[in-house]
């Protein structure tokens, strides 16, 4: 039988939807999303092979103007993975200004590059008139395949965006099993989750100084003969203040990460999680090649 595949990259500015938009593409939470800006920092792929034909969307770090090391990283990965893709998917948010990130983005495609603007959010635009002149100002600056207005977490347009998407594929070989839905370890996953929780649950500076790192994933039966994943994980933060507060008083914040961060994990990977949390401190990390390079967030260990 003919095989097909199709190579997709999501770009966009921080906080568009890109994480949100390469869930619900893919049907499975894949992605770390939060409020806020900047909580992708890798690429990370979602799969979906539907008869004879597997799509592999990436999803990248919004870009932004980069304040340290870990934020070129960040940029540079966006750069890379625009390149020989069969399609670019750029999100915007619908509700926010247009400005010079985006004005890069755009500057980065290049003639024959296919592009799908997404103008996501279109639930919290409250003029909904204000979508014609948004649509007319994006389409004078890059020759776009079609723009569409979507809202991911209304689930409006997204089996329009997977319409155009079918349109792109090509023939060649499913480089992915055919069961798999994502390339990420599961350790990734796992330490996303976890850095997740402490993005929804944290305020400032402290959530984006922290990486997580699994140190230990084993599944046990325990005397009850029940399934069990004991997952281990150290959270790094940049600064001993930084520590303090993810502890929280008498430990209350990192009890409350735990908890959630576990439900979490019950919810993906189907089992009775015990998850033990650890604290520790690598100053100023953000702009330590090493270290980013030891958290798996360097640009050179994310090239597929
Ligand atoms: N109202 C509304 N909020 C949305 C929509 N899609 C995403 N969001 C919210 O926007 C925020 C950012 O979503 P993400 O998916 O993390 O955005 P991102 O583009 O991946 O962000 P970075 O990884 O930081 O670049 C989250 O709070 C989402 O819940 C939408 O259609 N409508
Ligand atoms: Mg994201």
């Amino acid at each position: 039988m003919e095989t097909r595949n199709e190579f997709v990259t999501i770009v966009g500015k921080a906080n568009a939807g890109k994480s949100s938009l390469l869930n619900a593409l893919t049907g499975e939470k894949i992605a770390a999303v939060s409020s806020k800006p900047q909580t992708t920092r890798t690429r990370i792929s979602g799969i979906v092979t539907e008869e004879n034909t597997q799509y592999v969307f990436m999803d990248t770090p919004g870009v932004h103007r980069s304040k340290n090391k870990l934020g070129e990283h960040m940029n540079k990965t966006v750069k890379d993975s625009i390149a020989d893709v069969d399609l670019i998917l750029m999100v915007s948010d619908v509700t926010a200004k247009f400005d010079e990130n985006e004005r890069n983005i755009i500057n980065g495609f290049r003639k024959n590059d296919k592009v799908i603007l997404i103008l996501n959010k279109i639930d919290i635009l409250k003029d909904k008139e204000k979508l014609a002149p948004i649509i007319l100002e994006y389409s004078r600056l890059y020759d776009f395949e079609t723009i569409i207005p979507i809202s991911v977490t209304q689930n409006d347009g997204i089996d329009i965006v997977w319409d155009e998407v079918k349109k792109h594929s090509s023939e060649g070989p499913h480089y992915f099993s055919d069961s798999s839905f994502t390339d990420q370890p599961e350790q990734v996953i796992a330490s996303e989750m976890i850095r997740e929780k402490i993005l929804e649950l944290m305020s400032d500076e402290v959530p984006h100084g922290i990486a997580v790192m699994i140190e230990q994933m084993e599944e046990r039966t325990n005397r009850n003969g029940e399934d069990i994943l004991d997952i281990s994980a150290t959270i790094y933060c940049e600064r001993d203040s930084h520590k303090g507060m993810v502890i929280g008083k008498n430990g209350s914040m990192l009890k409350k990460i735990g908890q959630l961060a576990r439900e979490e994990l019950e919810r993906f990977f189907e089992i009775k999680v015990n998850l033990q949390c650890w604290v520790k401190v690598r100053e100023d990390w953000r702009n330590k090649e090493k270290l980013i390079c030891n958290f798996g967030l360097s640009n050179n260990s994310t090239n597929m």
